[in-house]
């Protein structure tokens, strides 16, 4: 860090990844177009009062017909990578079986046009649009959609693998399984415990498909898992707070870094969910651990913010409750501003988990913005999270943990899924009414630094 919780642009290796990321379901409109079928998220948002305003990622920031001019947008900024998902309905319409050449063809020129820009394509195969005919027939709580995952998986490496080197699995399952199908507050809207934790086992089964497809069909391919995680720390020094951040950490972060990394499921949570859990399900069958452990190249990791937890005896099955921190700064999700805890989290992957290298796929905040009279938009506390984010980041690289590369999340104002488009993101503004993107005060300074930092220069 230098002076005023600036991050120094030369404390990153010359060679570090530099992106931004994005979702296709978040971005790309077109939900009706070219061959794409509906996904579980097009379903949800028809249903009322199921996402903020009824709002739908029928139109999203209309990416899908403003490719180019995207781009273009995106190497402005002077990024090495970019982090874009893939949507199955468009590449699998029913989900398995018949390709549709048009979904093909879109992910092919956008990944030709990243090259010839010089921006490396990272793809992740899944990021929470799943194709409804997958659902209607069960969808995640069933092994059927693992399966079905591993067949699009097979044809998207296929199809893009010669060009396409840096591979992302899955994004978030937890958010997938427990929001998906254990709080119902994502779609498909479920509220059951013992679902969500079926969908956690079949979501990380298809990772484990996922890696087995990249290695078959891609050389010299990186592939990983992108995981949400937030350090969990105890309200108190008190034994039973700490027992209860231990529980969040199970629930949050160990139950997918353990198979992840080879160690099967941890058995004190598996415990703690008791009928609940895949094991007392039955749904854990012989060779499934040695699939979901095989070894990858790089964990990403989406981050945020911390949780400080206290003991809450019959709070929910966790019996742990999340606090607000006196005195701290919140942003517009209500996440707690804690830069520190990406530090303590990046060196505590490395030192219980040592993976090969570490991404931050995902980081950034959302606030209110405002356009002003003369069409900028001054977001100083985003700009300020970027800034304290990657310091601390540096931190944790100085520290030991081999952090290879950041990803700002995200690269323009989007559908937040059950939010709709009320919490913008972007570290580029866009007017849902004409589409007109502009650069933020946040998205000036970011650029400004990976200027820095590819030149090796100071701050
Ligand atoms: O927009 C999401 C993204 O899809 C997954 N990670 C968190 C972001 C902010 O809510």
């Amino acid at each position: 860090m230098t002076a005023n919780n600036q991050p120094n642009p030369a404390n990153f290796p010359l060679r570090f990844t530099w992106g931004v990321a994005t979702s296709s379901y978040q971005i790309e409109g077109a939900a009706f177009e070219d061959g794409r079928s509906p996904s579980i998220w097009d379903t949800f948002c028809a249903a009322p009062g199921k996402v903020l305003n009824g709002e739908n990622g029928d139109v999203a920031c209309d990416h899908y017909h403003r490719l180019d001019s995207d781009l273009d947008l995106i190497q402005s900024l002077g990024v090495n990578a970019y982090r874009f998902s893939v949507a199955w309905p468009r590449i699998l319409p029913d989900g398995r079986g018949q390709t549709n050449q048009a979904g093909l063809d879109f992910y092919s020129r956008l990944v030709d046009s990243l090259l010839t820009r010089n921006i490396t394509p990272w793809l992740t195969l899944y990021h929470w649009d799943l194709p409804q005919v997958l659902q209607d027939r069960g969808g995640w709580p069933t092994r059927d959609t693992a399966l079905a995952f591993g067949d699009y998986a097979e044809v998207v490496t296929a199809e893009l693998g010669d060009r396409v080197k840096h591979w992302i699995t899955i994004n978030e399952p937890w958010v997938a399984a427990f929001m998906g199908y254990g709080n119902g507050i994502h779609a498909p809207g479920h509220t059951d415990l013992a679902e969500s934790f079926a969908a956690s086992h079949h979501l990380l089964l298809a990772h484990g498909l996922g890696v087995q497809a990249v290695r078959a069909n891609v050389p010299g391919a990186q592939v990983g898992i992108t995981l949400n995680l937030a350090a969990a720390y105890p309200a108190t020094g008190s034994e039973a707070d700490r027992a209860a951040a231990w529980r969040q950490d199970g629930f949050a972060n160990r139950w997918y870094l353990d198979p992840v990394f080879g160690r099967g499921y941890p058995q004190d949570f598996v415990e703690l969910l008791d009928r609940a859990s895949p094991q007392a399900q039955g749904l854990v069958l012989p060779g499934d651990l040695d699939l979901v452990g095989a070894p990858t190249d790089f964990l990403g990791v989406n981050t945020y913010t911390r949780s400080v937890v206290e003991d809450a005896p019959g709070d929910g099955f966790l019996g742990a409750r999340p606090l607000h921190v006196e005195g701290s700064e919140y942003t517009g999700f209500d996440w707690e501003v804690a830069p520190q805890s990406l530090t303590d989290l990046m060196l505590r992957l490395q030192k219980d988990y040592n993976p090969a290298a570490i991404y931050i796929t995902e980081n950034g905040a959302t606030y209110p913005d405002t356009m002003n009279a003369d069409g900028s938009v001054q977001d100083e506390a985003r700009t300020r999270y970027f800034q304290q984010h990657i310091a601390a980041m540096g931190t944790a690289l100085t520290g030991g943990a081999k952090m290879a590369g950041y990803f700002a999340w995200s690269l323009m104002d989007n559908f937040d899924w059950a939010e709709g488009y009320d919490k913008r993101f972007g570290i580029v503004h866009v007017d849902f009414e004409t589409q007109a993107r502009t650069l933020k005060q946040s998205g000036q300074w970011y650029r400004d630094f990976l200027a820095r930092a590819q030149e090796g220069q100071p701050a």
